[in-house]
C-alpha cells in the first residue's frame, strides 16, 4: 500500500542504520524506496526550522514497519571523491583521506593496526582473509574499524567514524587448496556504538564494485592505498595514508618465469609501476586497488601478497575482486551493490 505521511525524526544526515539493530535496513536505493523520501529541513514539531530536528516527508513509497531513514551511499553514489589531487605506500605520496574515502583501518585489541579495508556498502568493509590469523576463531569484539582516518595514530573526531565488527565472513575457500593466498578475501559487517552504519561524508564514502568478471586491460593506471610500510625494511608502518600509481600487468606476464610462475592463479592479478618504484607493502594488506572508470572509482583488487616490496619482477599481487561478486552478494544480501550498475557499458 502507498500513502503520504509526514514523520518527524532526528535526521542524522546521511547515516543509515544496520539491519538487525531495530531501526532500518541497508541504505535504500531510490529504486527500492520509490525515490519518495525527502528531508525537508522544516521542523514539523515546533515549526522553528531548527537545523537539528528535520521532518522527513514521505511523499510516496511503501509503508514499512521499520523507521524511515536518511539516504546514505547507495549503489548509485559509489566511487565519488571530493579530492582529485594527483598524488603519486612504497614510492607513493601522502594522501588525504578525502581522496580515498572508502579506506578503512582495521585494528585489533592488543596488537594495534591490523590491515586496510574498503567500504563497499554503508555496513560492509571488504578486506583480505589473511588479515585474520585465527580465521573463523577470531574474536570479533577485539576488532575495530575506522573510516575517515588520514593518520593511524592520530584521532580526528571531525572526520573519523569508529565501528565495532558485528560479523566477520572469511571466504570458505581461503587457503583450502595448496595455493598460497588463494581466495584471499573477507567481509566485515560494521556498526557504530549507536548501532548505525557509515555516515556519508567527504571522508567516508563507498567505492564501486565493477560487474562480475570484468577486468581492465593491462597497462591501465590504477591506485593502491594504505597505511603500510614506506620501504620493505621499514621499522614501522607509515603513520599517514599513502597512495601510489601502479599499472595492471597481464596474467601472462605475471605468471612468467622471472615473475611469479604458478604462484599466481586466476583469483589474483598483479600490478606494479614500470620502474618498480611504487608498490604495496607490509601493512597495506586488505586495502584497495582502485581504478578510475569514467570519473568514478571502482575497486578491482584487495592488497594480498608479494615477494618483498617494489622489487624488480616482483609486483604486488591482488585478490581479483570481480571473481567474488556472487559471494559478496550472498553474504551481504546486497545484490544491487555487487551488480556493477555504475560501470559504463559501451
Ligand atoms: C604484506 O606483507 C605485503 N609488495 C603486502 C603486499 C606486498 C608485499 C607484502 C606487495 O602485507
Amino acid at each position: 500500500m502507498l500513502l503520504n505521511r509526514t514523520v518527524s525524526l532526528q535526521c542524522a544526515p546521511l547515516r543509515t542504520a544496520c539491519p538487525g539493530t531495530g531501526a532500518a535496513t541497508e541504505a535504500l536505493s531510490p529504486s527500492q524506496h520509490g525515490g519518495g523520501n525527502v528531508c525537508t529541513g522544516a521542523n514539523s514539531k515546533t515549526g522553528s526550522g531548527a537545523q537539528t530536528d528535520w521532518a522527513l516527508t514521505i511523499t510516496a513509497g511503501p509503508v514499512s514497519t521499520v523507521a524511515p531513514q536518511a539516504p546514505g551511499d547507495t549503489e548509485l553514489t559509489c566511487g565519488e571523491t571530493t579530492q582529485h589531487q594527483q598524488y603519486r605506500v612504497v614510492g607513493g605520496m601522502v594522501a588525504p583521506i578525502e581522496s580515498q574515502p572508502w579506506m578503512a583501518a582495521i585494528f585489533q585489541k592488543r596488537s594495534g593496526f591490523l590491515c586496510g579495508g574498503s567500504l563497499i556498502a554503508p555496513c560492509w568493509v571488504l578486506t583480505a582473509a589473511h588479515c585474520f590469523q585465527d580465521g573463523n576463531s577470531t574474536t570479533t569484539r577485539h576488532l575495530s574499524v575506522y573510516l575517515g582516518k588520514s593518520a593511524i595514530n592520530e584521532t580526528d573526531v571531525d572526520r573519523e567514524q569508529r565501528f565495532t565488527v558485528e560479523q566477520l565472513v572469511i571466504h570458505p575457500k581461503y587457503m583450502e587448496s595448496n595455493v598460497k593466498y588463494n581466495n584471499d578475501i573477507a567481509l566485515l559487517k560494521i556498526r557504530s556504538p549507536g548501532g548505525e552504519c557509515a555516515l556519508r561524508t567527504a571522508s567516508a564514502r563507498t567505492v564501486c564494485l565493477p560487474p562480475a568478471h570484468t577486468m581492465l586491460p593491462p597497462g591501465m593506471e590504477c591506485i593502491v592505498a594504505g597505511y603500510g610500510n614506506e620501504r620493505e625494511r621499514a621499522w614501522h608502518y607509515s603513520q599517514y595514508l599513502r597512495q601510489a600509481q601502479v599499472k595492471l600487468l597481464s596474467q601472462r606476464t605475471c605468471k612468467s618465469k622471472p615473475y611469479y610462475g604458478n604462484l599466481v592463479n586466476q583469483n589474483m592479478f598483479c600490478a606494479a609501476s614500470p620502474d618498480w618504484s611504487s608498490d604495496a607493502c607490509q601493512g597495506d594488506s586488505g586495502g584497495p586497488l582502485v581504478c578510475n572508470v569514467s570519473g568514478r572509482m571502482f575497486m578491482f583488487g584487495v592488497v594480498s601478497w608479494g615477494d618483498g616490496c617494489a622489487r624488480k619482477y616482483k609486483p604486488g599481487v591482488y585478490t581479483r575482486v570481480t571473481n567474488f561478486n556472487n559471494w559478496i552478494a550472498e553474504k551481504t544480501e546486497l545484490p544491487a551493490f555487487t551488480a556493477g550498475v555504475m560501470y559504463p557499458t559501451k
